[in-house]
């Protein structure tokens, strides 16, 4: 089973993930880790956070030799940034008093969570409630992506949407011209759009969201189940995607398009094919049906609300007083959706690596491909004749 944890505070010393279940023999290298994590720090409208931070995962326990020993696997990524934050931050009591953070920002954590924990300082809670965990979440998803790439999974993300400039539906998608944009966007005339919404919510002392898409080909037949909700994979892709800071929408292939169509105009028909065994003519779907993968692309898209922290702070309520303040506001990010983007294609790796060993099993690579090969052999479609 793929399981993992992460902790660490956005101004504390540093974050770490602990991973479990990722078979042995599995080549992993610190490289390809922060590789995710570089692109996931860039991004136009990005925070002055991202100059001072260079993500890289150390990797602590479970590779040998460049290669997984099937023992956890434990990361951690410094946060350069703890320099200036010793005093706030220090794990230990400190002389003098740091002064408290009360003014609430609405949008964030800020407010529930010192209602719910107990407390007059909303510090503690918004250093776990930064984006900022995602780092971690982005190491595993590189660790997951491995993994799935082993059995030919790839999983690709672009932006479709920012400050409601949309891009054009397209075909196919360059990916290549994606990792190249500014804004993580295949369409260029959009890409020009988006980065002057950027432009002009950074002038307002604003900030903007939008929408990401996430793309994984290559998934087999038969990965999740129908048998159970908490199995059923579109259900823990959705969950997964929610998870990640600032998304509060989430669809799978026509999503919230199908109301306006008819079943016939909805479904995807099925054929044989030679090649991939089965295939569907379209993928409204987006690549899972009853729960499980169908053997096409799964298809996500999350709706990312704009970053909450605001250059132009909200009217708020002091927690302390109840008194009519400004929100609280130090620095921020006019736009995250580029990084989100990133986020949600370790979101999605995530999903599927667990859901790969569930189906597959194996201590090691070797006998996960073995299982996942003899399962290929045996599912097309069985001639009559
Ligand atoms: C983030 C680090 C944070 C923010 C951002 C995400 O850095 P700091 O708070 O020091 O400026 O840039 O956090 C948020 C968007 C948020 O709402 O908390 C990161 O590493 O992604």
């Amino acid at each position: 089973m793929f399981r993992f944890l992460t902790a660490g505070e956005s101004h504390g010393r540093g974050l770490v993930a602990i991973i479990e279940g990722v078979p042995a023999g599995l080549a992993l290298d610190e490289d390809s880790i922060a590789r995710d994590l570089a692109r996931r720090q860039g991004g136009y409208g990005r925070g002055a956070r991202m100059d001072i931070e260079q993500d890289r995962a150390e990797i602590i326990s479970g590779v040998r030799h460049g290669l997984t020993m099937g023992s956890p696997i434990s990361l951690l990524i410094w946060n350069r940034d703890w320099e200036n934050w010793k005093q706030v931050m220090s794990i230990s009591p400190v002389e003098q008093e740091v002064e408290p953070l009360t003014q609430l920002r609405p949008g964030h954590a800020d407010l529930a969570g010192a209602i719910k924990y107990g407390l007059d300082d909303v510090r503690p809670i918004l250093e776990r409630a930064s984006a900022r965990e995602t780092a971690s979440r982005v190491a595993v998803g590189a660790v997951a992506r491995k993994l799935l790439a082993e059995l030919g999974i790839e999983i690709h993300s672009h932006t479709v949407c920012i400050g409601g400039r949309w891009s054009k539906q397209a075909d196919s998608i360059d990916w290549a011209g994606v990792e190249g944009s500014p804004v993580r966007c295949a369409d260029s005339e959009a890409e020009r759009a988006m980065l002057s919404a950027i432009d002009k919510a950074r002038e307002a002392g604003d900030s903007v969201g939008g929408v990401f898409e996430a793309i994984a080909s290559g998934v087999p037949i038969g990965l999740g189940s129908h048998v159970h909700w908490d199995r059923k994979l579109d259900g823990r892709i959705a969950q997964a995607m929610m998870s990640i800071n600032a998304v509060k929408g989430v669809e799978i292939g026509a999503g919230f398009t199908v109301a306006n169509l008819p079943g016939s105009q909805v479904h995807d028909r099925i054929e044989p094919d030679a090649e991939r065994l089965w295939r569907h003519v379209t993928n409204r779907a987006g690549g899972i049906e009853g729960g499980m993968s169908n053997g096409e692309p799964i298809v996500v898209r999350a709706t990312v609300k704009p970053v909450p922290t605001l250059a132009k702070p909200l009217p708020s309520a002091d927690l302390r007083t109840g008194e009519a303040v400004q929100a609280h506001f130090e620095r921020s990010d006019v736009c995250v959706v580029p990084a989100a983007g990133v986020i949600g294609e370790a979101a999605l790796a995530i999903v599927l690596a667990e859901a790969v060993l569930e189906k597959f099993g194996g201590d090691h690579i070797a006998e996960t491909l073995r299982n996942y090969r003899g399962y290929l052999d045996s599912i097309g479609p069985k001639k009559t004749a």
